[in-house]
């Protein structure tokens, strides 16, 4: 895969300009970075907050040749792929919590929007990774601050986000070429060990409402499995997770 990247000072959303070039036939590879964005977005509508500069706010289009129900997967090859990339700038322990969290310490510091988009049938359905990493910031909005955190602020020290933005998409691109020639067993397997969820005490708010109880495992649909304290075992698809203390 080559990437073909496109760069914006200040536009609505990555997601929202890599979609409308997915539309219009952009192949596989293709890039969005913006060094803002002003409708910044996470999964549900929610804000992405994306000060200019402090963070990268990036989406790529993939084109899988895989069934559209089974796209959820790449969602995982990029947190596998992101954790690793702050890794190894950083050399901080970042973790997935799942579905799509990239914390340090407890905090968020990068977030993975997954949309899948079958691009009206007139051209091959694409999946567009949306991915926020905050780097340089020193404080955050009220209404994040005590969730989220930046690789400066873990560090003590600036990072510099072109080199982010290579080692991200390098670490994309080693991670995608093993699903496409191995499948999804070595993602699921380096996801399980980047995992920071499994063992914890949870309370998961899913889309048909709240789950409490133990993660015990992720399966290989994606779901994360939770035991309820009446010992019953749920399988969850989407929702936020909440580790307890
Ligand atoms: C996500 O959603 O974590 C996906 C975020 C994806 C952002 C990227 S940036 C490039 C691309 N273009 C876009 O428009 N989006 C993608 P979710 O799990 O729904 O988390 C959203 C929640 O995280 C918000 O409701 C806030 O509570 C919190 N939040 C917002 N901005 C944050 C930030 N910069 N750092 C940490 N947490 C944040």
């Amino acid at each position: 895969m080559f990437y073909s990247i496109h760069r914006y000072k200040r536009i609505t959303s990555t997601n929202n300009v890599a979609k409308s070039l997915a539309e219009e036939g952009a192949p596989e590879g293709t890039v969005v970075i913006a060094e803002s964005q002003s409708e910044g977005r996470g999964r549900l509508g929610r804000i992405w907050v994306s000060p200019p500069r402090d963070g990268l706010y990036l989406s790529i289009v993939l084109k899988p040749a895989i069934p559209i129900a089974e796209m959820w997967q790449i969602g995982y090859v990029a947190a596998v792929a992101v954790a690793e990339a702050i890794n190894e700038i950083s050399e901080l322990d970042a973790r997935v919590k799942w579905p799509n969290d990239i914390i340090v310490n407890g905090r968020k510091v990068a977030g993975i929007l997954v949309e899948v988009d079958n691009c009206g049938g007139t051209h091959e359905p694409a999946v567009i990774i949306g991915i926020g990493i905050n780097i340089n910031m020193k404080e955050f909005p009220e209404d994040v601050a005590d969730k989220a955190t930046s690789l400066a602020i873990e560090c003590s020290k600036e990072f510099d986000v072109d080199n982010m933005e290579s080692c991200l998409l390098s670490s994309m691109h080693k991670w995608y070429s093993i699903y496409q020639d191995e499948g999804f067993d070595p993602i699921f397997n380096r996801l399980l060990e980047l995992d920071c969820v499994i063992g914890q005490q949870v309370t998961i708010q899913t889309p048909n409402g709240v789950v409490t109880g133990k993660a015990i495992s992720i399966n290989k649909d994606g779901n994360l499995i939770v035991q309820s304290e009446d010992g019953q075992e749920i399988a969850i698809f989407a929702g936020d997770t909440i580790l307890q203390d």
